[in-house]
């Protein structure tokens, strides 16, 4: 069932992460070989309390498409994948630093570096094989392998990671903060997206408003999540807030104000929104989820 307003959404949206947690329970339940601390160090992080946002938007843009199933939901749990591994080493002494985590001590701080960086290299592997074996059509796997791979990549998230790091204390440059956060993070919102339309068997049409719908919502969620790391609840979070002050970090608020940022990020929730149109009420779900990405707290 759609849902109907805002106050029915969490329910309808509850659905798909339930089938995400219990999929992914049970693709790092792991047999013979992965050894104990490895699978430990995994599912600490996996099956952590995380919003599940990227795979949930795959698993509706399938479903405004064509049907959210079993092959939907194997690339809803790849793309989770790739998400938590990039966390995983976002927290690293190398990178961010962190502590905290979906209101967990960081991986390495419980299993130590070494196990969390193989933690996150055998998640990133298992993502691939996972939606390779997603039983969809040949030529939709293989679309899928090379969109993910894409996404996950040097010229998208991890360049997009790399160029973060540099930028810190660097001059104010809006083009430059656009670019970093279009791959750090509107990368894997995009790439949701256009993997759910083409499990869901997309026309053109579909594929590219879900495209569009993608890009302005993961713009939109960098500056709630800029917003939020000003002015945020760490327990509501579960994650630590002012590290980007700490690191002295390019970001929205910080380049246009809280106002401005503010505005910026409910014009894009609009963009994203608009460009569902042609869906009609089969996308409400996906435009409370925009809504919900503009007001959240955690
Ligand atoms: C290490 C290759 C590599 C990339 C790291 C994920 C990332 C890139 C950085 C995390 C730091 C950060 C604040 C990124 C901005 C947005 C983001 C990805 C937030 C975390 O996503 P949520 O809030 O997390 O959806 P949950 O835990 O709910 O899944």
């Amino acid at each position: 069932m759609l849902p109907t307003s805002t106050s029915t959404f969490p329910q309808y949206a509850q659905k798909f992460c339930n089938q995400v947690d219990a999929a992914l329970d049970e693709l790092t339940s792991y047999g013979q070989g992965c050894p104990d601390p490895l699978r430990d160090a995994i599912r600490h992080i996996v099956l952590a309390p995380g919003k599940r946002l990227r795979p949930t938007l795959v698993l509706m843009a399938a479903e405004v498409c064509g049907e959210c199933n079993h092959v939907s939901l194997a690339a809803a749990c790849a793309v989770e994948m790739i998400h938590t591994y990039s966390l995983i080493h976002d927290d690293l002494p190398a990178m961010d630093d962190d502590d905290l985590r979906r209101g967990r001590p960081t991986c390495h701080l419980v299993f130590g570096e070494a196990t969390a960086i193989l933690a996150g290299d055998a998640l990133l592997a298992q993502a691939f094989e996972v939606l390779a074996g997603c039983g969809a059509e040949p030529s939709v796997v293989s679309n899928c392998c090379l969109e993910l791979a894409q996404a996950a990549g040097a010229c998208a998230l991890v360049g997009g990671q790399a160029d973060d790091l540099a930028a810190a204390s660097t001059a104010a440059d809006l083009e430059l903060l656009e670019s970093i956060h279009a791959r750090k993070t509107g990368a894997m919102f995009r790439v949701s997206l256009r993997i759910g339309a083409l499990v869901g068997g997309a026309s053109d049409e579909q594929y590219q408003r879900l495209d569009t719908y993608g890009e302005k919502l993961g713009l939109a969620f960098q500056i709630t999540d800029d917003l939020l790391d000003l002015s945020g609840n760490e327990s509501n979070l579960g994650k630590r807030t002012g590290k980007d002050d700490e690191h002295q970090k390019l970001t929205f608020p910080g380049l246009l104000g809280v106002k401005e940022s503010e505005r910026r990020a409910a014009q894009l929730v609009d963009e994203a929104c608009q460009a569902l149109g042609p869906f009609g009420e089969r996308a409400q779900g996906l435009e409370m989820l925009a809504r919900y990405v503009l007001e959240r707290t955690t």
